[in-house]
């Protein structure tokens, strides 16, 4: 059995704006959520001088997006000065909870430059516009693609990073600290000639369905090339995984998708239910903004009997 999600369109639904310096470059990777009758994007931009920023656009029908003139984040503290990245924005009881990456400055180590410091940020805000930084989920480890899910679990936040190979479940009482000891794996690659053989990570938030969870991921193979896929885990237990499809369900085609800034990129960190259709909103090629859906019950189908 396999499963495409359907795109919008042949072409992107966002593009980089030639008059705006701080996003005339890429704009890639959104978070959508939608709250109060409309779609609050937050997406990251990158400009001439290649550091990103957040930027947000509302929508009421979830493809026509207005952007505000100036990011609503951007790096102001020496551990992000090298950008914010891929939001993931997520509302609980009544506040809205950004995960982003906080990408640091190179950390030379006996004159060799290596890669940037990387930190999984939460941050948050009443009106999705002004953000109050919060706390790290780890410290001093290769670690991204974190999102909370959207309701506690005996109390707890929960929320999905990812820990070289693997992507695990975090808890924390108050956002602030994350135990180690409370870590769980969850899902990791799989085998040697499959879509998701060697990298793997958390998208957008998780639906919460009468089956469990429906959690979508990204991941790459040994060619680089990143698609989406879906899987299942338990409603009360989501460390647990009930069902996870062989094949993914959208890779890229367009060539939008297959070039740009990176090429071989659907990278995605928004799916949403609105009504009965799951919008997927996604970078191409971390250059453009894209959208893809699908009906609910039809991901559930697959997802259930794949
Ligand atoms: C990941 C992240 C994403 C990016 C992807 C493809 O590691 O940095 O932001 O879209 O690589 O380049």
């Amino acid at each position: 059995m396999t499963f495409k999600l359907k795109r919008y369109a042949t072409t992107p639904i966002m593009a980089p704006d030639i008059a705006s310096p701080w996003e005339n470059y890429n704009v890639f990777n959104p978070s959508v959520i939608y709250a109060n009758g409309l779609f609050h994007m937050h997406y990251r931009a990158q400009g001439v001088d290649w550091i990103s920023r957040i930027g947000y656009a509302v929508s009421a029908d979830g493809v026509h997006f207005n952007r505000l003139r100036q990011p609503v984040l951007q790096p102001e503290y020496d551990y992000e000065s090298r950008g914010v990245e891929d939001p993931r924005v997520t509302g609980i009881d009544g506040m809205f909870y950004m995960a982003y990456t906080a990408y640091g400055p190179y950390t030379g180590i006996g004159g060799i430059v290596a890669d940037g410091s990387i930190l999984p940020m939460i941050a948050r805000s009443t009106n999705l516009i002004i953000w109050e930084r919060l706390a790290p989920i780890v410290r001093g480890e290769d670690n991204k693609d974190h999102v909370l899910f959207p309701r506690k679990f005996n109390g707890r936040y929960l929320a999905f990073h990812r820990r070289r190979p693997f992507v695990w479940l975090a808890y924390s009482d108050d956002l602030y600290t994350w135990p180690e000891t409370d870590m769980k794996q969850v899902f990791g690659p799989r085998e040697d000639n499959w879509w998701d053989n060697t990298s793997v990570g958390g998208n957008g938030v998780p639906i919460e369905t009468e089956h469990g969870w429906l959690a979508f991921y990204h991941a790459y193979d040994n060619t680089g090339t990143y698609r989406i896929g879906a899987l299942l885990l338990d409603k009360e237990s989501p460390g647990k995984v009930l069902a996870r499809p062989k094949e993914p369900i959208l890779w890229p085609e367009e060539l939008w998708e297959m070039k740009g800034d990176v090429p071989r990129v659907v990278f995605s960190n928004a799916n949403i239910l609105v009504g009965d259709t799951v919008y997927v909103y996604y970078g191409g090629a971390d250059h453009v903004i894209g959208l893809a859906t699908c009906k609910l019950n039809d991901l559930l189908d697959f997802v259930l009997h794949a």
